[in-house]
């Protein structure tokens, strides 16, 4: 059996992060160690006066102890991380954890829709940057991509194949093999991700059915899918494809019940197609 450990917060309530990486990559047969970095009382997007708390000085113990242990792990898998302090942690964390053969899976989860997570000061992309050079995968949605590599962000509808392209580039440039854009749209109901793996050379795009809507958290399914197809030995194309899939499976679940489920995705409902 392979196994993960994430590395990222746990929001008590609203679908995201650990609360979904957790069950998700479990459903697809991997076994997942968590390591929480903050605890909040929700996620930051949609509530106000969440309260927040950093757990982040047991990061560096759980290494050693996991050290002392001998525990080997198939897959580091970060996501979202509260402060520079913890960008560090996390790279001490995995250079204190890894092997030769473990895939360190980097998601980058601070910011949408050409704007930065509430809370995040307009330095933390460059902070994030170090842990995104020490990946082997690397899963930035579009604004992700552009505040790491500073470039302009566009929105749906600005943008064309080679901006997608130029921002894959610039990963590969930093000596990233995977490289993963998600929320790719061109307008003409498909929505995907373009991936592109160095050994293959190949840039491809997998998409799905546009849906058309927003939803917090899916980022967070879609990098958990990605992750737990890789580690299972899938190549990034195919895994890619799981991920489109499975998010937009997890969109359409919730589409009819958005009223009473603004905040996340019924990704429970779903899981059933993880366990194939
Ligand atoms: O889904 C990314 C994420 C994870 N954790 C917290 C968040 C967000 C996005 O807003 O607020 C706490």
């Amino acid at each position: 059996m392979k196994r993960i450990a994430t590395i990222q917060d746990i929001s008590c309530f609203g679908k995201c992060s650990i609360t979904v990486s957790l069950p998700v990559i479990s459903a697809m047969g991997v076994e997942c160690a968590i390591v929480p970095t903050t605890v909040l009382s929700t996620h930051t997007a949609g509530f106000t006066g969440y309260t927040v708390c950093d757990i982040s000085d047991w990061l560096l113990p759980i290494a050693e102890h996991w050290r002392r242990e001998g525990i080997s792990l198939d897959t580091l898998y970060t996501g979202y991380l509260a402060n520079e302090t913890q960008i560090k942690d996390t790279v001490k964390f995995i250079e204190m954890t890894k092997n030769d053969d473990t895939l360190i899976f980097v998601d980058p989860a601070m910011a949408d829709n050409g704007k930065l997570y509430p809370g995040f000061p307009a330095e933390f992309p460059s902070k994030m940057l170090e842990l995104v050079k020490i990946a082997d995968v690397v899963c930035p949605n579009i604004t992700e991509a552009c505040l790491l590599l500073g470039k302009e962000f566009k929105n749906e509808g600005e943008y064309d194949e080679g901006y997608i392209k130029e921002l894959v580039d610039g990963f590969l440039a930093l000596g990233i093999k995977k490289v993963v854009i998600t929320g790719v749209k061109y307008g003409d109901g498909r929505h995907g991700a373009l991936a592109y793996d160095a050994e293959c050379g190949e840039y491809r795009y997998l998409y799905g059915n546009d849906l058309d809507c927003y939803f917090h958290g899916t980022g967070d399914i879609f990098s958990s899918v990605l992750c737990g197809a890789l580690t299972k030995g899938n190549d990034v194309y195919s895994a890619t494809q799981q991920a489109v899939d499975f998010t937009i499976a997890c969109i359409a679940q919730t589409l009819p019940d958005r009223e009473n489920h603004p905040y996340g995705v019924k990704f429970e409902e779903c899981l059933h197609l993880l366990t194939k």
